[in-house]
Formats: structure tokens, sequence, C-alpha cells
């Protein structure tokens, strides 16, 4: 097994200590950053995210995958931007107003980071203006919005109107979390809806366009 694929396995497994010393050592053999991303960490989040969706790894599991992902990219991330290399997307999300739910939309958020996103996460109990605020400052190509309790679904409902009617440039939006359904994303004229953190994946590049 050559260092990518040694990385791969490493933070596939969760192995934090590993995943970092690998990363030094690909950096030592000469492999660009971006390779090491694109090669090693990329691919091991994907498998992360593969696996949740056919339940054969669970939460604990994939937050030290993330964990370990987060490790090397420490490492990897003041090369990259020292070399100008940005990733192409940008998401912005965030537990729209009165829910304080954040562990799904956490796992959401670094699935995203290991598909290559730049991530903008805005926390939890997020006003509808806030989400307005940050795509004019970000100018993210995706939005999205977590929701876990009934009693908030009407603020996703605010939410969306109010970046719909913001006049910005569009931008896709994506709705998860427990109570929420393909249907009720349909009613409220969002552009997707995924169940789980790794079908958030799948959605985001497709909306995107990398797909
Ligand atoms: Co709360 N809570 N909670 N809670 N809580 C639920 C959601 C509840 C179902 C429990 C129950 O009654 N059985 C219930 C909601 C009932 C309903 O609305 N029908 C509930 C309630 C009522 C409440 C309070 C009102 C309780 C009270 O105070 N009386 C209160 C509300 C506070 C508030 O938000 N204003 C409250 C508080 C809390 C804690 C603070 C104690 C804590 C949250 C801690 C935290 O998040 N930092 C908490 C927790 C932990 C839960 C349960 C137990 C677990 C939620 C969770 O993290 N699941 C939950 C019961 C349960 O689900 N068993 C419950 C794990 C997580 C990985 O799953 O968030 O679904 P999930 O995310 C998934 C998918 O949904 C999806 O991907 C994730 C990964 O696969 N997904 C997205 C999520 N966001 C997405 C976004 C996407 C795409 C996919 O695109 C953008």
């Amino acid at each position: 097994m050559n260092t990518l694929e040694s990385l791969s396995q490493a933070v596939l497994s969760g192995r934090r200590k590993d995943a970092a010393a690998l990363t030094n050592q690909a950096l030592e053999e000469g492999i660009a950053p971006k390779e090491i991303v694109d090669k090693a960490l990329v691919p091991a989040m994907g498998e992360v995210g593969e696996k949740f969706k056919r339940n054969e790894i669970f939460v604990p599991e994939m937050l030290v995958a993330a964990r370990a992902m987060k490790e090397a990219m420490g490492i990897l991330e003041p090369k990259l931007v020292a070399a100008g290399i940005k990733p192409e997307y940008t998401a912005v999300i965030g537990t729209v107003q009165g829910d304080l739910h954040d562990i799904g939309k956490n796992l959401v958020a670094v699935m995203w980071k290991g598909a290559n996103f730049n991530v903008i996460d805005l926390g939890t109990n997020v006003p509808p203006q806030a989400f307005v605020d940050a795509i004019k400052e970000h100018k993210p190509q995706l939005v999205g919005l977590s929701a876990l309790l009934t009693t908030t679904m009407p603020a996703m409902v605010e939410t969306t109107r109010a970046i719909r009617s913001s006049g910005l440039p569009p931008v896709k939006i994506i709705v998860g979390g427990a109570p929420i359904t393909q249907q009720f994303a349909d009613e409220i004229g969002a552009d997707g809806y995924a169940p789980d953190a790794g079908s958030a994946v799948d959605r985001a590049r497709e909306l995107v366009g990398a797909a």
C-alpha cells in the first residue's frame, strides 16, 4: 500500500495520529498538498459517506473519521493557502432560527469539507437575515438549512423565502434534518433534500454541477 492509500485507510478508520504522520510522510515524499487532498482525503470521506448511507458505520465512526481528516487538513491547509489553491465551491450552512440541534448539521458540514467545499458554518438558531447576509458576503453556490424540530420547519420556509426574495444572484438551497422530507423540500421551493450526511455530499455535488 502506498502512502496515499495508507492515509486514506487511516482517515477511514479514524486513526488521527496516523493520519497526521502519513500526511507529513506524503509531503516528505514530494506529493503536492492538493494531490493528497484529492487522492487520499476526499476519497476517504466519500467512502465514509457511502458506508454511513448503507448503515455500515454510525455517527461515532463518522465523527472519528472526520477528526482524522481535520488533523490532516490542519497540516495541508496552510500549504494550500500559500499555493493559492482554494476549494472550487463554497457552501453556507446553518441550523434555522429557533433550533439548537447541531450534531447532524456538523456532520453535513464536515462531509462537505471532506468533499473539498469551502464551508461557512453559521451555527445554530440562525435568523433568515443572517443567511442572506452570509450569502452576500461569501457568495456561495450552495446554502444548507438544517432543522430537527417540527416547530422550526416554518423557519426553513421563512429562510428560503428570505433568500429567494433578497435580490441576490440565485443560489442552490438544500434542506435536511430528521423531520424534513423530499415532499417538504419541494413544497418550500428548495432545490434539494438529503436524508443523511453521505447523501448530502451527493446532492451538493449535483446541485453545484460537480457530479
Ligand atoms: Co432534541 N429533540 N430537543 N435535543 N433531540 C429531538 C430532535 C426529538 C425528536 C426528541 C424526542 O422528543 N423524541 C424532539 C423533536 C420532536 C419534534 O419536533 N417532533 C426534540 C425536542 C422536543 C427538543 C427540545 C424541545 C426539548 C425540550 O427542551 N423540551 C429541545 C429544543 C431545543 C431547541 O432546539 N430550541 C431539545 C434540545 C436538545 C439538546 C440540546 C438536549 C440536544 C441537542 C444537542 C446538539 O445538537 N448539540 C438534543 C438532542 C441530542 C436530540 C436527539 C436525542 C438527537 C438529535 C441528533 O443529534 N441526532 C433527538 C432525538 C433523536 O433523534 N433520537 C432530539 C443525531 C444526528 C446525527 O441526526 O440531526 O437527524 P440528525 O442529522 C442527520 C440527518 O437528519 C441529516 O444528516 C444527519 C446525519 O445523517 N441532516 C441533514 C441533518 N441536517 C441536515 C442538513 C442537510 C442534509 C441532511 O442539508 C443542509
